[in-house]
């Protein structure tokens, strides 16, 4: 009986991205983005992989800071039980000056560069097929095909970055997972695409994105893990191996977008309390720990004015990272201020006459148009400064 062998595969880990939408709270970021790859580093340890797969854009940059490459090279080469197979991405293409190329990496790593290559697991029968971009983009589709074909003796597997049902359109190494099962791959790890994939088929190929383990932005929220496989030849039988996959979720931070309903806020500090019971509900006991970004949505009381700058010292110090953006509304009673002898008194009046126009005569389009103007003139009364972006249509 053949040894099974244990993978962990990843991908889009993008090291070294800016966050520069953070501001000085960038730094934060880097380094949970950092902690998320140390975290699947202690993950191989623990399952004692035989193999950690990396599927593309490691580095955010085709050359980055070199004090990063040497904290990769460095926890990677920790990894003394597992060889590490990468294949680089569009992102961080093995092109001249990459340090794929221009550094030398630790024993245990090995990195697929413009040709298909092959890793062999004898005692396993396990045999890894990968190649890498060279450039940051692809059009013509990677090879992924052996000259001498596969060997179904052995278990086929594939490491590229690339973009499936892209055929003919996509600059990133086009993939087509008909061609990948014709070939003959059992299974295809994948990377480019940010989230989990889920575990798919075409024939005897199984095939998967990982997706990234730390978001870049508030684009990519939503719990983020990496792929573990263990795979076993089954001699004999009909089906030629055992192959068990499972989605693993990284711990740690992530993105949280998240909208809280103020409705009904009295004031500062129950809005306050509305966001961290929102935040428990979405996150759980984890909720402190997140980079979260927070829609304050809902009518408010009418006698409360809500004040971000009121509202931040409130939750201070409370939560990992945060942005707040307020969409909730005023409500104003019109009938009260069109009885005011005042400038906003007329204002709201003639409104009032422009309004019971649009509805008489149906013009929905010209009813928003005016309720959105009455907003802004009644915010610019109150002194507010007032913004608008002009409808595009
Ligand atoms: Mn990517």
């Amino acid at each position: 009986m053949s040894r099974p062998l244990t993978f962990v595969q990843t991908g889009d880990l993008h090291l070294g991205s800016p966050f520069a939408f953070a501001g000085d709270k960038a730094p934060w970021l880097v380094r949970a983005q950092l902690d998320a790859f140390v975290a699947i580093i202690q993950l191989c340890q623990q399952v004692q992989a035989d193999c950690l797969l990396i599927a593309g854009d490691l580095f955010d940059q085709p050359v980055p800071d070199l004090a990063l490459v040497r904290t990769v090279q460095e926890l990677l080469g920790s990894l003394e039980q597992t060889q590490v197979l990468i294949a680089p991405g569009n992102h961080d293409p093995a092109a001249f000056d990459s340090p794929y190329r221009c550094e030398s990496w630790p024993a245990n790593v090995r990195i697929f560069l413009d040709t298909l290559e092959k890793v062999d697991w004898p005692e396993s029968g396990v045999r890894v097929f990968g190649c890498g971009f060279t450039s940051t983009v692809a059009p013509i589709p990677l090879p992924l095909v052996p000259p001498e074909g596969l060997d179904p003796d052995w278990i086929n597997l594939c490491l590229v970055h690339g973009e499936l049902n892209g055929a003919g359109s996509s600059p990133y190494n086009p993939l087509d997972a008909a061609i990948l099962a014709e070939v003959g791959y059992d299974y295809v790890a994948l990377g480019h695409v940010h989230a989990f994939s889920g575990f798919l088929k075409e024939r005897q190929t199984t095939y998967a994105y990982a997706g990234c383990p730390f978001g870049r932005g508030f684009d990519e929220t939503g719990t983020k893990g990496v792929i573990i496989g263990t795979l076993q030849k089954q001699p004999g039988l009909a089906s030629k191996m055992a192959l068990d996959l499972r989605f693993s979720p990284i711990g740690g931070r992530r993105f949280l977008a998240q909208s809280v309903d103020l409705t009904g806020c009295q004031d500062h500090r129950q809005a306050a309390d509305a966001i961290r019971t929102a935040l428990q509900a979405a996150a759980g006991k984890t909720w402190p720990d997140h980079a979260c970004k927070i829609t304050l949505t809902g009518d408010l009381a009418p006698d409360f004015r809500l004040s971000l700058a009121v509202l931040e010292p409130l939750l201070h110090g409370q939560l990992f990272w945060y942005r707040l953006v307020d969409e909730t509304r005023q409500p104003v009673d019109l009938n009260t201020l069109a009885r005011e002898h005042s400038l906003r008194g007329a204002y709201v009046r003639q409104a009032q006459l422009d309004l019971q126009q649009a509805a008489d005569q149906g013009q929905q389009r010209d009813l928003l148009i005016l309720t959105r103007a009455l907003e802004l003139g009644l915010a610019a009364l109150r002194g507010e400064e007032v913004g608008y972006e002009t409808d595009p249509a």
